[in-house]
C-alpha cells in the first residue's frame, strides 16, 4: 500500500513537522496501483436512490463516498493502517478519535472558502470553534495540478483569533496573508497532513474536462469530555482484519457519534445533467414498477406465491436433469 520511503519515513519527524509547521507532506506515499484498485472500488457514476446499501451521493459538482469504511476495503486500510496510528499515538496526548472521513470527486469547478477544521456541531449546523487538537489527514487518489490543499503558514498558531467566523474571505486573505499562502500540487498518492487549527482550503478552479479525487480524514483529540463529537463510521465486519483495542478505540467502538454524514445531501443538491440522467434511468424503472403494481393489484397474493414456487420447481427439475461435466 505504501511506497516505503513513507513507511521508513521517521514518525518522530512528522510529528516535529506537524507542531512546528503545522502540517507535512510526502509525495506519492501511496503506490499508484494501490491507489487505482482503491478508485475501482468506488463506483462514481452510480448515486444513491432508494438503494438499500451505502454509496455515492453528490452536492452539486463533487461526489462523496463518506461511508467508505464499509465499502472499500482499501480505503479502511490506509485510514486504519500502523503508519496513521503510529503519527495519531505520538502527536496525541488523550484519547484520540476518527471524527469523519470520506473520498470525493470534484470536478469542473469548486470554490472552498479559507476555513480551520476545529468545528463543533449541533446536527447539521456549526455551533462552535473548540481547542480540542485535531490532525487532518489527506491522499490525493489522482494528479493534482489545479484545485490543489493550500495552507497558510503558521496560521494554526493563531487561527483562534478568527474563531468567531466561519470562514475567512478570499479578499481578506488575501490583503493579508497572500505571501504565506502554501499551494501542494502533487501526483496522484501523495499525503498532506495537517493541523486542523490551520487555515486551509483547496484553490478554487474552473475547468470542465478536470477532476480530483481525494480521500480525506480528520481524527480529534476528544479526550473525555467530548462525548458525541463526530461523524458514525459504519464499518464493515468483514474488513476487520486487524481489530485491536487501539483500532477498536480510533474507530470509536462504544464511543457515541452525534453529527450527521456530511454532506447533507438530497435530489436538491444534485446538478442538472445529473438530474437529466437520473429521469433517464427512473422511465424504465417506472414503467417496471407500475407492471407490477397492476399484477399485484389483478392477481391475488397466493397466485403469485404459486407462480413462484412453479418457476423454482421448473428451475430445480430443469438443473437436476443437466448432465453432469
Ligand atoms: O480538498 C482539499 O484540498 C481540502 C478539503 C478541506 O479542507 C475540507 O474538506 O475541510
Amino acid at each position: 500500500m505504501f511506497n516505503p520511503d513513507f513507511l521508513n519515513f521517521s514518525t518522530s519527524e512528522i510529528v516535529n513537522d506537524l507542531k512546528t509547521k503545522g502540517y507535512f507532506a510526502f509525495e506519492q506515499a501511496l503506490n499508484p496501483q494501490y491507489v487505482d484498485e482503491l478508485v475501482q472500488e468506488i463506483d462514481f457514476d452510480q448515486l444513491l436512490l432508494n438503494t438499500n446499501d451505502v454509496g455515492v451521493v453528490v452536492a452539486q459538482d463533487i461526489k462523496f463516498l463518506t461511508h467508505c469504511l464499509a465499502s472499500s476495503k482499501k480505503t479502511y486500510d490506509v485510514i486504519t493502517s500502523q503508519k496513521v496510528l503510529d503519527i495519531c499515538k505520538e502527536y496525541f496526548t488523550d484519547n484520540y478519535k476518527l471524527t469523519n472521513h470520506r473520498v470525493y470527486q470534484t470536478s469542473k469547478n469548486s470554490h472552498m472558502p479559507w476555513h480551520t477544521d476545529n468545528n463543533r456541531q449541533i446536527g447539521k449546523q456549526l455551533s462552535e470553534k473548540h481547542n480540542m487538537p485535531g490532525l487532518l489527514f489527506l491522499f490525493y487518489l489522482s494528479d493534482v495540478e489545479k484545485n490543489a490543499f493550500q495552507y497558510i503558514k503558521d496560521s494554526h498558531k493563531w487561527s483562534r483569533k478568527y474563531s468567531h467566523e466561519i470562514y475567512l474571505s478570499d479578499s481578506y486573505i488575501e490583503s493579508k496573508y497572500s505571501e504565506d499562502i502554501l499551494t501542494f500540487p502533487m501526483k496522484k498518492g501523495s499525503f498532506i497532513l495537517c493541523d486542523i487549527h490551520g487555515i486551509h482550503r483547496a484553490e478554487p478552479f474552473h475547468d470542465k474536462t478536470y477532476n480530483r479525487t481525494t480521500l480525506l480524514f480528520q481524527v480529534d483529540q476528544v479526550g473525555n469530555d467530548n462525548i458525541g463529537h463526530g461523524e458514525k463510521n459504519i464499518v464493515n465486519t468483514e474488513y476487520l482484519e486487524n481489530l485491536t483495542p487501539e483500532v477498536m478505540d480510533y474507530l470509536g467502538f462504544g464511543f457515541r457519534r452525534d453529527y450527521p454524514a456530511f454532506p447533507n445531501t438530497s435530489i436538491a443538491t444534485m446538478t442538472l445533467p445529473d438530474i437529466l440522467k437520473l429521469q433517464k434511468q427512473l422511465l424504465p424503472k417506472t414503467l417496471e414498477g407500475l407492471n407490477k403494481i397492476i399484477l399485484k393489484s389483478l392477481l391475488p397474493a397466493e397466485a403469485i406465491i404459486n407462480a413462484k414456487r412453479f418457476r423454482w420447481y421448473l428451475k430445480s427439475k430443469y438443473s437436476k436433469q443437466k448432465p453432469s461435466s
